[in-house]
């Protein structure tokens, strides 16, 4: 998978070489490159934003810069006609966006998204960037996505381009050691539920036991103890969760809980 981040702050995803990431890109199967937006800027001052058109307050990030470094880096020619029904080619390169204001990114998203050959990510700042930037984009058929990463304020997008970026990139074939701890975690397959508690050794630590029936060796038991707690946690902490559930997917044993 190929990623292009493009930042002011293009630093901030020196990091990325670090951890299970870093080993991904040395084995080859990530290749990111974090671009400064300034490097597409033509004036002594370097700027890539200016004050929003009908007032308010903050700076909004420039659509002209923005344009001559994702025509670039998205292949696209500079003289590209507008076509309001373009449909994106699978094999394109997919642009995305952090937003506060976007649809909220989900566990189905980065699958979706991790299936992908090519992501440009454009990390915002300020107060947002100009609405032509993405529109302009789709028109000329690519897939553009923005997404907000939950309902609190970040002063920036590199922050929520690194949580999508791990999402996404650790389901990809070999990143993880154990792919199996990726099937059985929170927010996947058919009945996305929170994920039950787990316990170690020691059985008892400082004078608190963990459940009995964990140690019982009887498997069919462990299997439904940790599904109604499953359950019960959902409904307490996340009832939305719940009320999304696919309700086939539920057993009659379930439905008790
Ligand atoms: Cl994607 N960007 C910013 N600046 N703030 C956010 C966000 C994104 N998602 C939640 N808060």
């Amino acid at each position: 998978m190929d990623i292009d981040i493009v930042s002011v702050f293009p630093e901030y995803f020196d990091v990325l070489n670090l951890s299970l990431f870093g080993k991904a890109m040395e084995r080859g199967l990530v290749t990111v490159r974090a671009h400064n937006l300034r490097d597409w800027t033509h004036d002594v001052h370097q700027s890539v934003d200016d004050t929003p058109v009908g007032g308010g307050a903050g700076m909004v990030m420039k659509p002209e810069v923005w344009a001559e470094c994702l025509d670039e880096l998205l292949d696209v020619p500079a003289d590209a006609p507008a076509d309001a029904d373009a449909t994106p080619s699978s094999d394109s390169p997919i642009l995305i966006f952090p937003n506060p204001s976007a649809p909220l990114f989900t566990q189905q998203d980065a699958t979706a998204l991790s299936h992908a050959g090519h992501l440009v990510f454009g990390c915002g700042r300020y107060e947002g960037y100009d609405a032509r930037i993405p529109q302009y984009y789709r028109e000329r058929g690519i897939d553009v996505r923005e997404y907000s990463i939950g309902d609190y304020v970040l002063n920036g997008g590199e922050v929520a381009v690194s949580v999508m970026l791990e999402a996404i990139t650790r389901l990809l074939p070999g990143f993880m050691g154990n792919a199996e701890s990726i099937v059985e975690e929170s927010y996947t397959g058919a009945n996305a539920l929170l994920e039950h508690s787990q316990y170690t050794k020691p059985a008892t630590w400082r004078g608190m036991a963990v459940p009995p029936v964990l140690i019982s060796g009887d498997h069919g038991k462990v299997d439904r103890f940790r599904r109604d707690e499953a359950l019960e946690k959902t409904s307490r902490i996340r009832p939305d969760l719940i009320e999304r559930l696919d309700c086939a997917a539920l057993d009659k044993a379930d439905r008790k809980t």
